[in-house]
């Protein structure tokens, strides 16, 4: 693994927030193990390995019933990781895949019938290099075709170049971590502004997540620069929304998060058990377990 690598925590807590009966951590990730699931030649960091099993066993340490295992780039376009940790999931994860060009339909198959239910398409440039947009334009309308959605993850300085593009792409899409907005410009800064507004169209979906990526402050005041976004999104938008780990938290450099303490927080954004219910167990139930 690369020298700065943080490794997961090691012993998290156990929430003191119980979460409802069918919840989801709908954003996490495996690595590896680079033994049997090599990392790809392109990649722009080297994890330490975090496998199936490890994942499988802090869900039912959290209180999770369910898993969304999102593709990493440091696997590339190369899904064996996430298909194997779906197939030995006991129907209990789905999955979103990172797909290139030369996709065909029997692979596409294969995925879905495997639990895939979206694709993400990646703008942060630190991650992966640049896909055309017609690249993108081609898989969106195949995989249209499975009923599967596509998850973006920008970063809030490139949201308005992409809204056309985002905006004529068939199937629903759901934003990865707010868009990364910058905490420091607050609520009310253009960026944040525009993806509130791009939410009010029923074809986007948020994942109120990473509060431990997106804080200046860090983790000592309960990333309490982060919530004010995650509670309005959340009080907005109640049936749109997703929350996860993001487990094994890749690229984390200020500090490696208790995973049982994010899930404390999400109390803290989501006061209600209505709000609650929605966030972790309605919303990613329809997104993902609904065919
Ligand atoms: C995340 C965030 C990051 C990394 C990846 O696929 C990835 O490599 O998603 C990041 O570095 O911001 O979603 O876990």
């Amino acid at each position: 693994m690369d020298p700065d690598w943080l490794p997961f925590h090691p012993n998290p807590s156990k929430p003191n927030f119980m979460v409802p009966p069918g919840a989801v951590d709908a954003h996490c990730h495996v690595f590896g193990p680079a033994s049997h699931f090599p990392f790809s030649p392109q990649r722009k960091y080297t994890p330490c390995d975090a496998s199936k099993e490890q994942l499988f066993d802090l869900r039912d340490f959290l209180g999770f019933e369910r898993s969304v295992i999102v593709q990493a780039t440091c696997h590339g376009n190369n899904n064996d990781a996430l298909e194997d940790a779906l197939l030995n999931s006991n129907d209990k994860a789905r999955g979103v895949v990172s797909l290139g060009v030369n996709i065909d339909h029997d692979t596409l198959r294969r995925l879905d019938q495997a639990g895939v239910r979206g694709v993400r398409f990646n703008f942060v440039k630190r991650l992966v290099d640049n896909t055309p947009k017609d690249t993108f334009k081609q898989i969106s309308k195949m995989i249209a075709e499975y009923g599967w959605h596509i998850v973006v993850y920008a970063e809030a300085q490139d949201l308005e170049e992409l809204v056309p593009f985002l905006k004529a792409l068939p199937t629903t899409i759901v934003f990865d971590h707010m868009a990364r907005p910058d905490v420091a410009k607050g609520t009310d800064s253009k960026e944040f502004n525009l993806l509130m507004k791009l939410m009010e169209n029923e074809k986007f979906w948020c994942k109120t997540t990473c509060p431990e990526r997106l804080t200046k402050i860090g983790p000592e005041y309960n990333y309490s620069d982060v919530l004010p976004f995650m509670q309005k999104l959340v009080k907005t938008f109640p049936d749109r929304v997703l929350w996860g780990t993001d487990w094994p938290h890749p690229n984390m450099k200020s500090h490696m998060p208790d995973d049982g303490k994010l899930v404390d927080i999400i109390e803290m954004f989501a006061p209600d058990t209505t709000t609650q219910n929605k966030l972790l167990v309605d919303n990613p139930i329809r997104l993902y377990w609904s065919k």
